[in-house]
């Protein structure tokens, strides 16, 4: 038995999938010309609501091509202080962008926009000026939490009062829609640029795509083949995508329900603790009493695998890969350990 709870990274394409991509049209991508690219590209624009898109490799790429177009070197940009763009993508924005990168609070997947607004620098002859303000929905390391559509509308209204561009990594903006119930353009509709991931619940092999005005994205083509992103005949993935946006988007709800059960059986058992309100999509914190990595090594011994995120601090991911039985398994070898 292998339950592989580590991400919604882990999934595999579908059949269909599979045969899509064997029968895409392809064309040179960096020319503009795939038609399959082409048409995953109208696809996303339409449904986030904005004029233009552009197929990535991968959401870290998103984020950084975000931040390149919309900053210049010495800017600063406002990321909260668990983002995804501050913790995984390597220093990025310092590296690739030379932008200063200043965190802003978030607790239990909430920010408070005094704490943004008191973080806004105005550029002078000492102090860098604060362009782009980024926001992550749903926020990977709060727990899977949503930005309820109220609150990041005050947000990004704030940012635009100040002269600042808002970015959107929604990287699983999908389950935020469908946890919901909601379009995603509840988000998306406020922000300058945001992305979503293909490859994680979707379970498309690779790809994110990118959204925003025309002007953006033109930039943003020319920012992909900077980085190294400018593929050829990629129509064969983003047939994927196609199949994806049409078929994979309301079973996240299924997702969710898997990781309530999980998190609420996890949260019974002694030595381990589950914030069971932060737990509103696909993504299961735990928190353990003893090192994180003692646990994930009993779990991965009895062929559950998960993450020790932090060193009190397990991540467990449900997706299409792992059903009902699946999730029972790895209650079990919880409790086996408990
Ligand atoms: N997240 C991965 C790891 O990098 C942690 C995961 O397994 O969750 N934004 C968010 C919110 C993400 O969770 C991720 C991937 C990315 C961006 C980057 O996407 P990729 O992996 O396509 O570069």
């Amino acid at each position: 038995m292998r339950i592989d709870l580590r991400s919604d990274t882990v999934t595999q394409p579908t059949p269909e999938m599979r045969r899509a991509m064997a029968e895409a049209e392809v064309g040179d991508d960096v020319f503009g010309e795939d038609p399959t690219v082409n048409r995953l590209q109208e696809m996303a624009a339409e449904m986030l609501g904005h004029e233009a898109a552009l197929f990535v490799p991968s959401g870290t790429m998103a984020n950084e091509i975000a931040i390149k177009v919309f900053c210049r070197p010495g800017d600063a940009i406002l990321v909260d202080a668990e983002s995804h763009i501050l913790h995984y993508e390597l220093a990025g924005p310092a590296v690739l962008s030379g932008v200063l990168v200043e965190p802003y609070p978030i607790e239990r997947g909430h920010i408070d926009p005094t704490a943004i607004e008191g973080r806004i620098r105005v550029a002078d002859d000492h102090t860098p000026g604060t362009t782009l303000l980024c926001l992550e929905n749903t926020h990977n390391r709060c727990g899977g939490t949503i930005l309820p559509p109220e609150r990041f509308q005050v947000l990004c209204d704030l940012a635009h009062r100040h002269g600042l561009r808002v970015h959107l990594d929604g990287a699983r903006l999908f389950n935020a829609a469908v946890a919901l119930g909601v379009s995603p353009q509840v988000w998306t509709r406020h922000v300058d640029s945001a992305f979503f991931a293909l490859s994680k619940g979707l379970c498309c092999p690779a790809g994110s795509v990118l959204v925003g005005s025309r002007d953006f994205i033109r930039e943003a083509h020319r920012v992909r083949k900077l980085f190294g992103g400018g593929m050829r005949q990629v129509g064969i993935l983003a047939a994927a995508g196609i199949v994806a946006l049409q078929t994979m988007i309301e079973r996240l709800a299924e997702d969710h329900r898997r990781a309530r059960r999980l998190a609420e059986a996890i949260a019974e058992l002694p030595g381990f603790e589950v914030d069971l309100e932060t737990v509103q999509t696909n993504i299961v914190y735990v928190h353990t009493t003893r090192p994180a990595r003692q646990i994930e090594e009993q779990l991965a011994a009895q062929g559950v695998l998960t993450i020790a995120m932090d060193p009190h601090r397990l991540r467990l991911v449900t997706h299409h890969d792992v059903d009902d039985a699946g999730i029972e398994y790895a209650i079990h070898a919880f409790q086996k350990i408990g």
